[in-house]
């Protein structure tokens, strides 16, 4: 029997924070980001957590709804269970499948724990060597060419080193070719978001012309066969986000050649342990990662830095300045070091302030373990 008082030690916060600007992809537009956090205590120390599901089950099948009845139910038990132990807990919450972006907040903000009682930063926890991460940019669909056109302009001017935009059936070549005559040199790839399906290996084709870094996610969010029968017909190197839901996944699709590079993202792979067995076999098979982002806060920004400071992590992230989503975030600002690098936070485990008035301020809703 869990006394009440235990059932405080751990508890999600749902927030809502507006975008500086709506981020709209193949799937949809956003407008505000909703995230849940998680917030751990043990005697005197914190530890956060961001679980980046979205209210729709549209960038894969979890939703916020999803992710808190997991949490209440069975995820936040188990952490208690495992005394609010990391690797316990990132051992024992395989058992339960999916609800990876549910576990993936938990692990974090267990890990962020450890690192604070240790007097660690998470990098260091890791085995992460960067000290600054190379910082890309994801542009949505915007209304008009133009407009994108300008967004691109602005973003190359702060010196992100380069720039992913995302595509769509009918924002493709048409687009393209307008940003490679305005910008015939900037490095550029594009995210489809599964957007696209096997009819459309010609199109898919056609964009070789654009010299583009990457092509992200072109085909079905499961899929990891046909994204290795696309890359035999495509100059663009491939990278895979969606589909890499575990490091087995990785593995599968490296003996199936399905990609040139890899999106991680902590949440759509479930945790710590998941990211750092990917790592290690990314690191022994030489394989080009690049750290993704769900529009996180301030506090799931923070973890990617920590992650994307490992080995494999040769590639510019989806890991922007703060002022490039919001105005007023939780944590105090992320800015570039130097043009286009942000520093990964140095103090224990995430090694960011929280400013929990502003959680509070933010607050839509507060639950703890049933
Ligand atoms: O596919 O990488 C994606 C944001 C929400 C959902 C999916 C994706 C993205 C991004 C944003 O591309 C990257 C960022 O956080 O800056
Ligand atoms: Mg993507």
């Amino acid at each position: 029997m869990l006394l009440q008082t235990d059932k405080k030690k751990i508890e999600g916060i749902i927030i809502s924070l507006p975008l500086v600007h709506p981020f709209k992809t193949s799937f949809g537009e956003e407008w505000e980001k909703k995230a849940i956090i998680i917030r751990v205590k043990k005697g005197d120390f914190v530890g956060w957590g961001e679980v980046v599901a979205s209210q729709y089950p549209l960038y894969n099948e979890e939703t916020i709804s999803s992710a808190v009845s997991a949490l209440k139910e069975f995820i936040f038990p188990l952490a208690m269970e495992c005394d609010f132990k990391p690797e316990c807990f990132d051992r024992e919450v395989s058992i339960f499948k999916g609800n990876r972006m549910a576990k993936a907040g938990v692990s974090l903000a267990l890990w962020d724990l450890k690192g604070k009682m240790e007097g660690k930063s998470l990098s260091s926890l890791y085995g992460g060597r960067r000290k600054r991460i190379p910082a890309g940019v994801s542009i949505g669909i915007q209304k008009t060419v133009d407009s994108l056109l300008k967004r691109i302009s602005s973003f190359w001017e702060e010196g992100y080193l380069r720039i992913k935009l995302k595509i769509a059936p009918g924002w493709e070549v048409q687009v393209l070719e307008k940003v490679r005559e305005t910008f015939p040199h900037v490095p550029i790839g594009v995210d489809a978001n599964s957007a696209f399906t096997l009819d459309d290996f010609d199109l898919l084709a056609s964009l070789d012309k654009f010299d583009l870094l990457f092509m992200e996610q072109p085909l079905y969010n499961d899929d990891l066969y046909f994204h290795s029968r696309l890359k035999k017909k495509i100059k663009s190197p491939i990278a895979l986000d969606e589909s890499i839901t575990s490091a087995r996944k990785l593995e599968e699709a490296f003996l199936m050649d399905s990609f040139s590079v890899i999106n991680i993202k902590v949440g759509r792979m479930g945790g710590v342990r998941e990211v750092l067995r990917a790592a290690s076999f990314g690191k022994k098979h030489g394989i080009p990662f690049f750290c993704g982002g769900m529009l996180e806060t301030g506090i799931g920004r923070a973890h990617n830095l920590h992650i994307a400071s490992l080995p494999p992590f040769v590639l510019p992230a989806d890991i922007s300045q703060t002022s490039r989503y919001y105005s007023e975030d939780i944590t105090p600002e992320f800015k570039f070091s130097s043009p286009g690098y942000i520093n990964v936070p140095r103090g224990d485990g995430i090694g960011v302030e929280v400013f929990e008035d502003r959680v509070e301020k933010k607050s839509i809703l507060r639950f703890f373990p049933e």
